[in-house]
């Protein structure tokens, strides 16, 4: 007998990547589980040694269930290029080296595909894939696997989503993942894709609540920490500021700091007090700057 879901169950998010967390987290809120991260409850990180999308989910999820007591939700996933033979595949996190930079994935992810094929329309065939795997602190586990279909674009297009979305345009549609609305991605991403197929199984019987409505008011601030946490381009930078210029307007009573003076300020007292971060993209630097502005005190 597998285990099942019940309503208010806490589920933790076996992810460190906060773009992931953030979408999965937006993925379960409407069913009355409460989840928490992996990062949130110190977990930490397991080394990735298997050698498939599903082994690595396994191992994840399973490492998270052990050390909290609780069912485990993680994700393995990544981008395959035909003419790379499905590189970078479950390397895909690290062809963006220990600082997690995509900007220089991407450029890599580009090279080679200059190198093997060139960029003649249509582009490269490409998809991205996800192996949900729900892990018990017993050891069960349950895989669910999800697909997207597509070409590579370059150069990539668009500040939204993580990784490598912004040089993923899929199948049927005229923009890439980075230049959609998250709504967008969500509705066709092999996340979502897999994802259905856990609802399908694990939530079927758990009921939908009206709970996102607030959830995605106190989530605005979570999408922001998660992009600030991943970007790498100078595009994300600029959609990043769009979004925090939104968020002074729709949730500005929730700024400690909404005026120029008190902003900068805060600006400067976390640049001040944080550790030297030179390995991080510069980019993703002026965004954590910037966010701490809104609430650092
Ligand atoms: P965790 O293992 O802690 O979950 P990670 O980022 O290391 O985080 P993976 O090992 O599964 O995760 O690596 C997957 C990488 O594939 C991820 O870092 C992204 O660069 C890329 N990727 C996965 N899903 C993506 C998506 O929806 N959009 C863009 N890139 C994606």
């Amino acid at each position: 007998m597998t285990h099942n879901l019940e309503h208010g169950m806490r589920l933790v998010v076996a992810s460190h990547n906060a773009g992931k967390v953030w979408e999965i987290k937006q993925l379960i809120a409407p069913f009355g589980l409460d989840a928490v991260s992996a990062g949130d409850l110190d977990l930490p990180e397991p080394e990735e040694t298997e050698t498939t999308f599903a082994g690595n989910a396994k191992l994840k999820a399973l490492a998270a269930a052990k050390a909290s007591g609780l069912p485990a939700l993680a994700d393995d996933s990544g981008l395959e290029v035909d003419v790379l033979g499905g590189a970078p595949g479950i390397y895909s996190a690290r062809w963006a080296g220990p600082s997690k930079d995509f900007s220089l994935a991407m450029t890599k992810v580009a090279e080679e595909v200059s190198a093997r094929h060139g960029w003649a329309a249509p582009g490269p065939r490409a998809n991205f894939i996800c192996r949900l795997c729900l892990a018990w602190p017993d050891g069960q586990t349950e895989v669910f696997e999800g697909r997207v279909d597509g070409v590579l674009v370059w150069p990539a297009r668009g500040g939204n989503g993580f990784g490598y979305d912004p040089m993923f345009l899929p199948d049927g549609k005229g923009q890439t993942f980075g230049e959609m609305e998250p709504a967008e991605k969500h509705a066709m991403s092999h996340r979502s894709r897999a994802f259905a197929l856990f609802k399908a199984a694990k939530l079927e019987g758990l009921a939908h609540t009206a709970d996102c409505e607030a959830s995605h008011g106190a989530g605005a601030y979570e999408g922001l920490a998660a992009a600030a946490a991943n970007l790498s381009t100078q595009a994300e930078l600029g959609t990043f500021v769009a979004n925090l210029r939104s968020d002074l307007k729709t949730n500005g009573a929730e700024w400690e700091n909404a005026d120029l003076e008190s902003f900068l300020e805060a600006v400067q007292a976390w640049i001040t007090d944080s550790r030297t971060l030179e390995e991080e993209p510069r980019w993703r630097l002026l965004a954590k700057a910037l966010l701490a502005g809104s609430r650092y005190e």
